[in-house]
C-alpha cells in the first residue's frame, strides 16, 4: 500500500519535529527548560492525534460516499492499552519519530513510558473489544465502538503482606490527550417513574413513559487507527446532570442539596465494576448498561436519519453487535424508540430489531449469566419491563403453536420465575438477534448443547461460531520488535496485514543459525522482563531459566492453584533429594482478583507465600524462583508475552470460553501447556500436537466424572505425592506456623474440588515433566517455538473480523490509504 498525498502516513523527521514543538509551545504553553516528561508525552500525543484524525476523516468521507452498511459495536468494556506506540506503528513513523526526538535530546522510550492506559475493562472481554476495533479500522469496516467513559477504571492492584490491595485507578489525572469531547453529541436518558397507556383518535395504543429522573450522556471520541489505513472512533459516554445546580434548593439556603443531584447523576459513569465472571446485580450497574445503550442507540438513529433514511430500513444500514449481554437491554430500547417514539407498528419494529442485533456470548459460567430482578428492572425502566413482557408473551405463544412442552417453554422464557422473578438477559439477546455466536469452536458447540440448547434447536441457522483473535500488530509488531524485525527481514512485511504469511518462515524452522537468532531475541526479552520484575518486586530472576508464566484474571476455574500444587511438588522433590530432572524454572504469575472474591484473593496470598518460601531457601532457589507481578495490565502484558517460554492455559475443560492470552503467548513463541479448553483446542490443531503439551480431562470426561459422583478425597488418599503437597498447605510452613491460613483452599479441594484440580493433578505433573525434559534440548525447543509462531495465522483479530463481516454483518469493507 502506498499513501496518497494528504495522508497521515510516512511523515518526515522535520514534519514530526515541527508539529511536536508546536504542540509543546502553543498547545501546552511549555518550553523545554520547564517541560516535564508528561508534557513531552502530551505534546507528542497531540501531534500524533492530528495525523490519526486525518486518517479518520479521510475514511469517513469514503464511507459516506460509498453509503456502506455500518457496524456499531456495543461493549461495556474496552482495554485499549497505551495508544501512542500503536499509533506510531500504524502511521509507520516510529523510527522517524525516534530520530526526530533524538535531535531534540529526547528519548522516545521514556516518553512512551509516561502513558497511563485506560483500564476500562476487566480482562479478556474488554481487550477483545479493543482488538476488534483495531481490526475493524485496519480492514475498513465502517464502524464505531460504543462504550462507557468510566472515570475510574479497573483498580490498581498492589500487594500488602502478600495480599491483594485495591487502589483507585486515576487514569484521567494527567488529562487524556487522545479524546475529544463532543458537547453537541449529547443525549438525555430517562430513569424510573411510570407509564401511561392511552388510545389515540385512530384507536392506536400510545404509551408515554413519565420518568422521575433524567441524565445527560456526552460523547467522548477517541480515534482508533488501522494499520496504514482507515481510522474509526471509539465513542464513550460520560454522565452528567442536566441541571447542574438546583436553584430551588439553593434559594432555601441548602447549598449541599443544590449540587447533590448533580453528583448523584454523575455517579453513573464513575467506576467500572471490577467483577469479570460474576455479576454483582447492583442497581448502578443496570443504570450504567441502560445509560450507554440508550445514548448509543439515540446516536445511531441520529446518524441514520441524518442521511435522509427511513427507520423501516434501519437494519439494512446498521448492524449492532452486542458484546455479551451487558448491552442487551438494547433490544427493548430499540423497540421502545421505534414503537413509542416513531410510531412504528410492533411487528415491523420487531422485524427491524431482530435484523439489527447480533449477540456474542462470552461465558458458560452460570454465575456470569446476567439476570436482572423484575422488581429492579421495573422500578428503573418501567416501559422496558412492559416491552420485555410483550416480547416474551409473543415468543411463548409461538412456542405453544409449535407444540413445545410446558417444561421447554418455562426453560426458554425470558422470565425466570423460580424464586425471585428475574429477566434472563441471554434469552432476551438471543430472541432479539438474528445471529448468536460463541467465541471458540468448542464454546460455540457447548453453547448450543448446554446453555442455549432449546434455542439452537428452534433456530439452528441463528447459531454460529467466530473464534476470537488478537491484534497481532500490537502483540507482536509493537511489543516484540526484535522478533518482528527478524520475521520482516526473512519474509518481508506482508504478515503485518496477513498473519498467515508467517507460514513463509517454515523453511527456517530447522535452520540452526535462525534458531540461534530466535533464541537470542527471546533471551533479550527475558532480560528486559527480569529487570522490570526486579524493579517492581525486588526478586531477581535468571533469564537463562525456563520462564513459565500464568497471567490472567485470578479465578478458580482458571486453576492458578493447580500451578501452585505443581510448584510445591517440585519444591518437595528438591527437598527430598529427588529433583535432578527439574529444569531451572522461574514461575511468573499475574492477574487481578475481583475485590469480593474470597478464594481468588486467598490464592494470591498462597502464591506470594510460596514465593517467599522458595525464593528465600538456598537449597532450592537456584533451581526455582516464584514471583507475583502485581497490577497486570495491557502495558505489562506487552512486556510479559514476548518473554515467555511456557504459557499456562490450564483451566478445567469446558470453562474457558476461548482465552486470548493463549494466542498472544504462542504468537510470541511460547509453547503451551494446556487442557482441551476454549481456543486451546484450535491452537493445538494449528501448531501441531507435538508442539503443545496436552494434559487433563476433556469436557465430556469432566461431565462424566461429575455425573458419576466425584470424590476428590479418594484421589488424595491414593496419590502419595499429591497428599504430601496438599498436607504441606496446612503445615504452617507457608504461613509462619499458621495452619489455618490456607485451610479454606485445602478443604475446598478435598471436599468439593469443583474444578477438578485433584483429578487432573497427575496428568499435569506428567506433562510438566515432559516440558522439563524438552527444555533440556534447546534446539528442539526453539524449533517448536518457531512452529508455534508461524502457525498463528488463524488467530489474528483481522481473521475474526473478516468472519463477522461475512457471516454476521454482511458488510463490504472500504479501504482508504
Ligand atoms: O471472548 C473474550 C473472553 C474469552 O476469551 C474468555 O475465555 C472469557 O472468559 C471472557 N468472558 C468474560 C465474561 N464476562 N462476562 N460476562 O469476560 O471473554
Amino acid at each position: 500500500t502506498s499513501s496518497k498525498p494528504g495522508s497521515g502516513l510516512d511523515l518526515s523527521k522535520e514534519e514530526i519535529k515541527k508539529s511536536f514543538l508546536e504542540k509543546l509551545f502553543y498547545g501546552l504553553g511549555r518550553i523545554p527548560t520547564v517541560a516535564t516528561d508528561n508534557d513531552y508525552y502530551s505534546a507528542l500525543a497531540l501531534a500524533v492525534r492530528d495525523w490519526v484524525f486525518r486518517q479518520y476523516v479521510r475514511s469517513l468521507e469514503e464511507y459516506a460516499e460509498q453509503d456502506s452498511r455500518g457496524v456499531a459495536y456495543l461493549s461495556a468494556e474496552y482495554l485499549p492499552g497505551p495508544h501512542l506506540g500503536n499509533n506510531l506503528l500504524n502511521l509507520s513513523i516510529t523510527k522517524t519519530t525516534r530520530e526526530a526526538l533524538a535531535d531534540l535530546d529526547l528519548d522516545l522510550d521514556k516518553i512512551l513510558e509516561q502513558e497511563v492506559e485506560p483500564g476500562l475493562g476487566n480482562g479478556g472481554l474488554g481487550r477483545l473489544a479493543s482488538c476488534y476495533l483495531d481490526s475493524m479500522a485496519t480492514l475498513g469496516v465502517p464502524s464505531i465502538g460504543y462504550g462507557i467513559r468510566y472515570e475510574f477504571g479497573i483498580f490498581n492492584q498492589t500487594l500488602k503482606d502478600g495480599w491483594q490491595a485495591e487502589v483507585t485507578d486515576k487514569w484521567l489525572h494527567y488529562g487524556n490527550p487522545w479524546e475529544v469531547v463532543r458537547p453537541e453529541i449529547a443525549f438525555e436518558v430517562k430513569f424510573g417513574g411510570y407509564t401511561e397507556h392511552k388510545y389515540d383518535s385512530n384507536n392506536k395504543l400510545q404509551v408515554n413513559w413519565i420518568p422521575d429522573s433524567e441524565i445527560r450522556g456526552t460523547a467522548y471520541d477517541t480515534p482508533i487507527l488501522g494499520y496504514r489505513s482507515n481510522g474509526i472512533i471509539m465513542r464513550l459516554w460520560s454522565a452528567e446532570a442536566i441541571e447542574s445546580f438546583d436553584f430551588a434548593a439553593y434559594n432555601m439556603g441548602d447549598y449541599y442539596r443544590a449540587v447533590e443531584k448533580k453528583m448523584r447523576s454523575e455517579n453513573i459513569t464513575k467506576v467500572l465494576y471490577p467483577n469479570d465472571e460474576n455479576l454483582s446485580g447492583k442497581e448502578l450497574r443496570l443504570k450504567q448498561q441502560y445509560f450507554f445503550v440508550s445514548c448509543s442507540l439515540q446516536d445511531i438513529i441520529r446518524l441514520h436519519l441524518l442521511q435522509g433514511r427511513e427507520l423501516e430500513n434501519f437494519h439494512e444500514k446498521f448492524n449492532i453487535q452486542l458484546n455479551d449481554t451487558h448491552p442487551s437491554i438494547a433490544v427493548a430500547e430499540l423497540m421502545r424508540i421505534l414503537v413509542d417514539i416513531h410510531q412504528m407498528e410492533w411487528d415491523e419494529a420487531w422485524h427491524v430489531t431482530r435484523h439489527t442485533f447480533a449477540y456474542t456470548n462470552h461465558t458458560l459460567l452460570p454465575e456470569a449469566l446476567e439476570k436482572w430482578s423484575v422488581n429492579l428492572l421495573g422500578r428503573l425502566l418501567p416501559r422496558h419491563l412492559e416491552i420485555i413482557y410483550e416480547i416474551n408473551s409473543r415468543f411463548l405463544n409461538e412456542l405453544r403453536k409449535q407444540n413445545f412442552s410446558t417444561e421447554q417453554i418455562s426453560r426458554m422464557s425470558l422470565i425466570d420465575d423460580r424464586g425471585e422473578p428475574s429477566i434472563r438477559m441471554a434469552h432476551l439477546a438471543t430472541v432479539g438477534s438474528h445471529k448468536v455466536n460463541g467465541v471458540s469452536a468448542l464454546h460455540s458447540r457447548l453453547l448450543k448443547s448446554m446453555v442455549l440448547q432449546d434455542f439452537a434447536e428452534l433456530w439452528p441457522e441463528k447459531f454460529t461460531n467466530v473464534t476470537n483473535g488478537v491484534a497481532h500488530r500490537r502483540f507482536l509488531a509493537l511489543s516484540n520488535p526484535g522478533l518482528a524485525d527478524l520475521i520482516t527481514r526473512k519474509i518481508g512485511k506482508e504478515w503485518l496485514t496477513d498473519l498467515s504469511a508467517l507460514r513463509n518462515l517454515e523453511k527456517f524452522a530447522d535452520d540452526k543459525s535462525f534458531q540461534e537468532e530466535w533464541r537470542n531475541i527471546k533471551f533479550k526479552n527475558k532480560e528486559r522482563l527480569t529487570a522490570l520484575i526486579e524493579e517492581r518486586t525486588g526478586v531477581k530472576l535468571d533469564p537463562s531459566m525456563l520462564f513459565d508464566i500464568h497471567v490472567k484474571r485470578i479465578h478458580e476455574y482458571k486453576r492458578q492453584h493447580l500451578k501452585v500444587l505443581h510448584i510445591l511438588s517440585l519444591y518437595l522433590r528438591l527437598k527430598n533429594g529427588k529433583g535432578k530432572d527439574i529444569s531451572p524454572t522461574s514461575f511468573i504469575f499475574g492477574g487481578k482478583a475481583a475485590p469480593g472474591y474470597f478464594m481468588a484473593k486467598r490464592i494470591i496470598k498462597l502464591i506470594t507465600a510460596v514465593a517467599d518460601l522458595i525464593n528465600n531457601d538456598p537449597e532450592v532457589n537456584k533451581k526455582l524462583k516464584v514471583v507475583f507481578l502485581p497490577n497486570f495490565s495491557v502495558k505489562l502484558a506487552q512486556q510479559v508475552y514476548p518473554a515467555a517460554d511456557l504459557s499456562e492455559q490450564i483451566s478445567m475443560a469446558g470453562k474457558e470460553a476461548s482465552g486470548t492470552g493463549n494466542m498472544k503467548f504462542s504468537l510470541n513463541g511460547a509453547l503451551t501447556i494446556g487442557t482441551l479448553d476454549g481456543a486451546n483446542v484450535e491452537i493445538r490443531e494449528e501448531v501441531g500436537e507435538k508442539n503443545f503439551f496436552l494434559f487433563g480431562l476433556t469436557t465430556e470426561e469432566v461431565q462424566e466424572t461429575k455425573k458419576a459422583g466425584y470424590h476428590p478425597y479418594r484421589i488424595y488418599e491414593q496419590n502419595n505425592d499429591l497428599r504430601e503437597v496438599m498436607d504441606f498447605l496446612i503445615s504452617g510452613k507457608l504461613s509462619k506456623g499458621d495452619k489455618e491460613l490456607f485451610r479454606p483452599i485445602y478443604d475446598n479441594l478435598l471436599q468439593q474440588d469443583p474444578y477438578l484440580l485433584l483429578k487432573d493433578y497427575q496428568s499435569y505433573i506428567e506433562a510438566m515433566d515432559e516440558v522439563h525434559k524438552t527444555w533440556k534440548d534447546q534446539n528442539e525447543w526453539a524449533k517448536r517455538s518457531i512452529l508455534n509462531v508461524i502457525n498463528m495465522g488463524k488467530f489474528s483479530s483481522d481473521r475474526s473480523i473478516s468472519d463477522y463481516c461475512e457471516d454476521i454483518w454482511k458488510v463490504e469493507t472500504v479501504k482508504v490509504v
